[in-house]
Formats: C-alpha cells, sequence, structure tokens
C-alpha cells in the first residue's frame, strides 16, 4: 500500500498527487537535499499501481542522491514518476501536454527544493514544456529554447567508458569479438549499441518495440534476440539499457556474462544481490557510477556552467571513479556496490577538523 512505501522510506514525499481529467498519477519523491536541491528525472509510464509508481520514485531517488554524491556534483536526490492511464505512445498529445502541465506545477509548487529533467518517457521537448510551467524547475530543455539538449548521448558516453573500465577489471583490453548485449534500445542504449558496434563487438540486443531491433539489426548488424532469452544468453558484457530490477539473487547466480555495465537504475533488486555476482567473479559496474554521464551533462551545463567539453572530459572520469570502486572492493573484500556506496558516503561526512597544535 502506499501507506507502507511511506513508513518504509526515510526520504520526503516532495507531492502525491492525482488528476481525474486524465487518469494519471503522480509522485516527486526527494531523498536528500543535503549537498544541494534534489535533482532527478520524471518517468512517464505504465504502473501495476499507484502504490508501486510511489515505491519506484522513491527508490530511484535514493540512487539519484548516491549518483549525485559520487561525481561529486552539488545536488541532492530526488525523483518524479508518472504513472499513465495507457502506454505513452497510446496518449493523445492533449493528454500529455495536460499531464505536463499538472507536472508543472507540481513543481512550482516545491519552488526549487526539486529540479527534474528527462527519463524513461520524457525528452528534451517535454523538459521545455515543464521548464516553461514550473518557473524553471527542469534541466535537459531542447538547445532550441535556450537547454542544453537530450542527456542520452552523454549518458551513453559514460556507459561506454565504464564498460571499458570494468572489461580490464575482468582481464580484457578491448571489445573486438567481444558479445556485447544491450537489453533496451531507447535513446541510450541505441546510442551505446552504436558505440560498442565501432569498437568491432558482436552486438546482441532486445528491446520491446519491433522498429527499434529491426534498425539496431540493419544498421549495427545487431543479432537480435527475444525478451526472455536476455538473461540465458551467453554474452562478455551485459548492458541493461531499459528498466531496473533486471539483476535478482537468482539471475546472478546464473547469469552468463562476465561484465554488467549500462544505463537501467537500480537494475539490482537490492544491494546485496551485488555478492552473489562478486562471488562468481562477474565484474558489476554500479549503475549509479556508470550511468552519471547524463546527470553530468545536466548539472554540468546548467549549474555550473561548463562547455560541452568540460562535460566530455568529466565523463571520461567516469573511467577513474570506476578504477577506485574496484580496487577498493579487492582491497576491503566487498561487493562493488557496497564499495561505490562507501565511496559516495564520504561526499556527506564533515571534514575531521586538523587537531590544534598544543
Ligand atoms: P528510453 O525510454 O529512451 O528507452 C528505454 C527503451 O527500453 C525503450 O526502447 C523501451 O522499449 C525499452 N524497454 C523497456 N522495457 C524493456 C524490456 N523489458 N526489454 C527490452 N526493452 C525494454 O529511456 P532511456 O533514456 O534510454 O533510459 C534507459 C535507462 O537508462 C532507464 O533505466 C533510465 O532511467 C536510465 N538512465 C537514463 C539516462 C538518460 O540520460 N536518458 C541517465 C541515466 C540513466
Ligand atoms: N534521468 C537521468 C538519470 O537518471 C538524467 C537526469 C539526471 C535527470 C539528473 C535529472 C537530473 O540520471
Ligand atoms: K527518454
Amino acid at each position: 500500500s502506499i501507506e507502507q512505501v511511506i513508513s518504509e522510506w526515510e526520504g520526503q514525499v516532495g507531492c502525491v498527487g492525482f488528476d481525474h481529467e486524465t487518469g494519471a498519477f503522480f509522485s516527486i519523491a526527494i531523498h536528500s537535499r543535503a549537498l544541494g536541491p534534489a535533482a532527478g528525472g520524471t518517468r512517464a509510464m505504465r504502473y501495476a499501481g499507484f502504490d508501486e509508481a510511489l515505491r519506484d520514485a522513491t527508490r530511484l531517488a535514493g540512487a539519484m542522491t548516491l549518483k549525485m554524491a559520487i561525481a561529486g556534483l552539488p545536488m541532492g536526490g530526488g525523483k518524479s514518476v508518472i504513472a499513465l492511464p495507457a502506454p505513452r505512445n497510446e496518449l493523445s498529445e492533449a493528454t500529455w501536454r495536460r499531464i505536463l502541465e499538472v507536472h508543472a506545477e507540481n513543481l512550482a509548487t516545491l519552488a526549487g527544493q526539486y529540479w527534474t529533467g528527462p527519463d524513461v518517457g520524457t525528452s528534451a521537448a517535454d523538459m521545455d514544456v515543464l521548464h516553461e510551467r514550473s518557473g524553471g524547475f527542469a534541466f535537459g530543455r531542447t538547445e532550441a529554447a535556450g537547454g542544453p539538449g537530450s542527456s542520452a548521448p552523454e549518458t551513453a558516453h559514460g556507459v561506454h567508458v565504464a564498460i571499458h573500465a570494468a572489461i580490464r577489471e575482468a582481464g580484457f583490453d578491448d571489445l573486438e569479438g567481444r558479445r556485447v548485449l544491450v537489453q533496451g534500445l531507447g535513446a541510450v542504449g541505441y546510442d551505446l549499441a552504436a558505440r560498442v558496434a565501432a569498437d568491432g563487438a558482436r552486438v546482441i540486443a532486445t528491446d520491446l518495440d519491433a522498429a527499434r531491433c529491426e534498425r539496431a539489426r540493419r544498421e549495427l548488424g545487431a543479432e537480435i534476440i527475444e525478451g526472455d532469452a536476455v538473461l540465458a544468453t551467453p554474452c562478455d558484457v551485459f548492458a541493461p539499457c531499459a528498466t531496473g530490477g533486471v539483476i535478482t539473487a537468482g539471475v546472478a547466480a546464473e547469469l552468463p556474462a562476465r561484465v554488467i555495465a549500462g544505463a537501467a537504475n537500480n537494475v539490482l533488486d537490492a544491494p546485496s544481490t551485488a555478492d552473489a555476482l562478486a562471488r562468481r567473479r562477474i565484474v558489476f559496474a554500479p549503475d549509479f557510477v556508470a550511468n552519471g554521464g547524463g546527470g553530468i551533462h545536466l548539472v554540468g551545463r546548467e549549474v555550473l556552467g561548463w562547455s560541452p567539453d568540460e562535460v566530455a572530459a568529466h565523463v571520461e572520469g567516469i573511467g577513474t571513479t570506476l578504477s577506485e570502486v574496484f580496487e577498493l572492493a579487492r582491497h576491503d573484500g566487498v561487493s562493488t556496490e557496497r564499495a561505490a556506496r562507501m565511496l559516495a558516503q564520504q561526499r556527506f561526512e564533515a571534514p575531521i577538523a586538523a587537531p590544534a597544535a598544543p
């Protein structure tokens, strides 16, 4: 129930709302503002129930706190989830416009405690509407509207860097002839598939959308597999780029992959699932590190005033961060997920003052 989700949550519920006209349910979770205003995208999709939507918002907001902290960005963690009355591609223009307008009012009410951006089911064009109607609390507008454009290319760039760091940890140097399985050929996944294809990888891919699969087959020479074959298909690198919760303890015990590095937020059902991956020596690049490129792009461009080149340089830094994560995991004998959480946590600890001279 919604009550249960709220009582189990350590953060703040910024807003919960329902719009009778469209049948859309709105939730904004604010996990932390310790490092700055909360930031995180707006996800719009179908959910089994409103409690499931709110639960997703809370878990995704927690991931944003970790992502901002480990990337060194001056923002906290939050997330919006809109449970749609029908799949996004079946909504009329008018219905979607109304949903965005209601969401913009929610953002305005929070008055800058929370800033949104794109995520699954929303685009830069949607951010134009949210920015205008909320009074400015949306990152990632189109360039035509004065924004930095989609976060997806820099996200894909960062995941690509993460894959290279992770394969080195797994003991291979390049992707030539390696099998890279990309789950989800959306804004990030397609771009990533193109990058690894350019490295000489054999791309294996799947998406619910047949047209996206067909394009990957035609343009990237990808081998297309059914969605239910994903977790049983042997590969060198598994790159989850759809939604979360893909790796459960059962999956971790069997997955025929050597490396997991992708864009999907909360790819593990629970942090402890990483322990099972570590036992099998599968190199896992924690998602809140690997997929930080989008946040670096949005916050870098719009809060810190970085140029596109400065953004790209910081996204390359994801490789260095992951090397630190892998080293800490080896040194402390913990999973990479735990090591990354420890590194993120350091941002919240007040610096210890040097002892005064006697
Ligand atoms: P998107 O909505 O453009 O693409 C998602 C794709 O996954 C769609 O093509 C959809 O049909 C497909 N899909 C959904 N469920 C599937 C399933 N069970 N099996 C196969 N395909 C499935 O979303 P986007 O922007 O590419 O994001 C992908 C993931 O990366 C999400 O989890 C998102 O939260 C995360 N992410 C995105 C960032 C961004 O800047 N766009 C930044 C950081 C993380
Ligand atoms: N939704 C993306 C993510 O999960 C991009 C984003 C980052 C959106 C930061 C808003 C703020 O990282
Ligand atoms: K999107």
